[in-house]
C-alpha cells in the first residue's frame, strides 16, 4: 500500500496506515495523500466502485471543499513539484499540489511568468486553479486558465489515467479534453500534472487609479481606455468599500496595470495621469486585490454584454450597501459582488433589468436558469464518473 492514511469508516479495501501529518487535519474521514501519481491510480482502483472522494489541494478555498460530501479526502499537496521548464520554449510542466508561488519563483528568475492570479491569491495549487478555472483581472487581456493550459494528465475515477494536450504551444488539435477538464471542477477526473504556457514578464510593471466620478461617463472612459499607445494589462473596478479595504482613499475606482517597456509605460501611463481624478499606485495593489477575498464569502458574479456593463455596474453599486464589495472587469462585462446572501437578494432583483446572467461562486458554479446545458453536463459526466465518485456535491445536476 502507498502512502494513503486514515480512520474511520470506509468501503477501501486497501491496508491503511495513519499518516501523522493528515490527521492532524482532523474530521472522520479517512485522508489519502498520495506522493506519486501510481499511488493515487492504486487508491482509486482498489477501493470499491461507490466510494466517494472529496480532492484537495492546497485547501485555501476551504469554503468550497467542506462543502464536498465523501467518503475520504484525495489531498495532492503532496504531488507537488516542477517536473519539467524550457524558458525556450515558454513552457512548464508541473505536478498539480505546485503552488502558483513556487512556479513565480521560478519563473521569475528567467524574466517570465503565468499570468493566472486567482482570488485568493498565489498559495492556491496549480491543480485547483486550472480544475476550478479561477481566474483575476489578467484573464481579460493575456487569456483564461483555459488558454494557459497547453497539457494535461488526468485519473479518472477509475483509476484510468489519460494525458491530453501537449507539452508544446503548437500542438496538432484532437478531441479537445484539456478544455473539457479545466472549469469541470475535478468531476470529470483529478489532474495530476498540468503544462502550461509561460509569457515573458514585463520590463515595467506600473499602475494608475482612476476615480469614477458618481458612475458617469463610465463608457467613454473606457472607449478612451482603448486608444491608449499600450493596451493595458489588467483593468478593473472596484466600488468604493472595496477601494477603502485595499488602501486606497474610499471612492469608486478604475485600477489600470500597464506592462511593458519601460519608454512605452512612461507614455501611456502619461496619457493615463490626464484623465481628472487619476494617480499612479504601487503594482503591489494587484495581489493585494486578490487576497481580499475571504474564505467563504458568498461570491456572485454577473455577467452582460461588454457594452452593457456600465449599467450593470452602476446597478450593482446602487444596490449594495456600505458593506458590500463589488468588482468588475470592464472588457468582461463581468461584475462580481461579495455581500452577505440577504443583501445578495436586493442585489440580484438590480441586475434583472440589466438583463445580466448570474453564476453562483463557492461549490462549483450554479448557473441558474439553464436547463439544456445541465443535461449536456450531467450526460458527460456520466461517461467520466458514471457512479458520481469524485467531488460529489460539486456542480450537481439537480442543483438550483
Ligand atoms: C479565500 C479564497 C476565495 C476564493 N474565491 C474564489 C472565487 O470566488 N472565485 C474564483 O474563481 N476563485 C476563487 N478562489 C480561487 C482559488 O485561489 C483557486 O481555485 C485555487 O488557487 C485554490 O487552490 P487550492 O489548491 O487551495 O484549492 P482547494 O481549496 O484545495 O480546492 C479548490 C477546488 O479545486 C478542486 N481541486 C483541487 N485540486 C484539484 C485537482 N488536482 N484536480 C481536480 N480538482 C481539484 C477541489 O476539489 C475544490 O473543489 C479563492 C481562493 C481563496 C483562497
Amino acid at each position: 500500500m502507498r502512502d494513503s492514511a486514515g480512520s474511520g469508516d470506509t468501503a477501501m479495501t486497501h491496508a491503511r496506515r495513519r499518516d501523522p501529518i493528515l490527521e492532524s487535519g482532523g474530521g472522520p474521514e479517512v485522508r489519502h495523500a498520495p506522493s506519486t501519481e501510481a499511488e493515487l491510480v492504486d487508491i482509486l482502483r482498489e477501493s470499491a466502485p461507490h466510494t466517494t472522494f472529496r480532492i484537495r489541494g492546497a485547501g485555501t478555498w476551504t469554503s468550497v471543499t467542506e462543502r464536498i460530501c465523501a467518503d475520504a479526502t484525495l489531498d495532492l499537496s503532496r504531488l507537488r513539484g516542477i517536473t519539467a521548464y524550457v524558458p525556450g520554449d515558454l513552457t512548464l510542466t508541473a505536478r498539480a499540489g505546485t503552488l502558483l508561488s513556487e512556479i513565480a519563483e521560478v519563473t521569475r528568475a528567467n524574466g517570465q511568468w503565468l499570468p493566472l492570479d486567482p482570488w485568493g491569491g498565489s498559495t492556491g495549487t496549480l491543480g485547483a486553479t486550472l480544475a476550478t478555472a479561477s481566474a483575476g483581472p489578467l484573464a481579460a487581456t493575456i487569456g483564461l486558465p483555459r488558454d494557459a493550459a497547453l497539457g494535461l494528465t488526468i485519473v479518472d475515477a477509475a483509476g484510468i489515467r489519460t494525458t491530453a494536450g501537449g507539452r508544446v504551444v503548437k500542438n496538432v488539435a484532437g478531441f479537445d479534453l484539456v478544455r473539457l477538464q479545466v472549469g469541470a471542477w475535478g468531476t470529470l477526473g483529478i489532474l495530476t500534472e498540468a503544462t502550461v504556457r509561460l509569457r515573458p514578464l514585463p520590463a515595467v510593471d506600473r499602475s494608475c487609479a482612476i476615480q469614477l466620478l458618481e458612475n458617469a461617463g463610465l463608457a467613454e472612459l473606457i472607449t478612451s481606455l482603448r486608444q491608449l499607445t499600450l493596451g493595458p494589462l489588467a483593468l478593473e473596478a472596484v466600488n468604493s468599500t472595496l477601494a477603502a479595504t485595499i488602501g486606497l482613499p474610499p471612492a469608486a475606482m478604475l485600477l489600470v496595470r500597464l506592462g511593458g517597456s519601460p519608454r512605452a509605460v512612461a507614455q501611456t501611463l502619461d496619457q493615463l495621469l490626464r484623465h481628472p481624478g487619476a494617480h499612479e499606485i504601487s503594482s503591489s495593489i494587484w495581489p493585494t486585490l486578490a487576497a481580499t477575498e475571504s474564505d467563504g464569502a458568498a461570491g456572485v458574479r454577473y455577467s452582460v454584454r461588454p457594452s452593457q456593463w456600465p449599467s450593470l455596474w452602476t446597478a450593482v453599486v446602487d444596490a449594495g450597501d456600505a458593506t458590500t464589495r463589488v468588482h468588475a472587469t470592464p472588457s468582461r462585462g463581468i461584475v462580481r459582488v461579495v455581500a452577505p446572501a440577504a443583501l445578495q437578494d436586493r442585489v440580484r432583483q438590480s441586475t434583472v433589468s440589466a438583463g445580466a446572467m448570474e453564476i453562483v461562486e463557492g461549490a462549483g458554479p450554479g448557473v441558474r436558469g439553464l436547463p439544456a446545458l445541465r443535461a449536456l453536463g450531467r450526460r458527460v459526466r456520466d461517461a467520466f464518473d458514471p457512479h458520481r465518485r469524485l467531488n460529489p456535491g460539486v456542480m450537481d445536476d439537480d442543483r438550483s
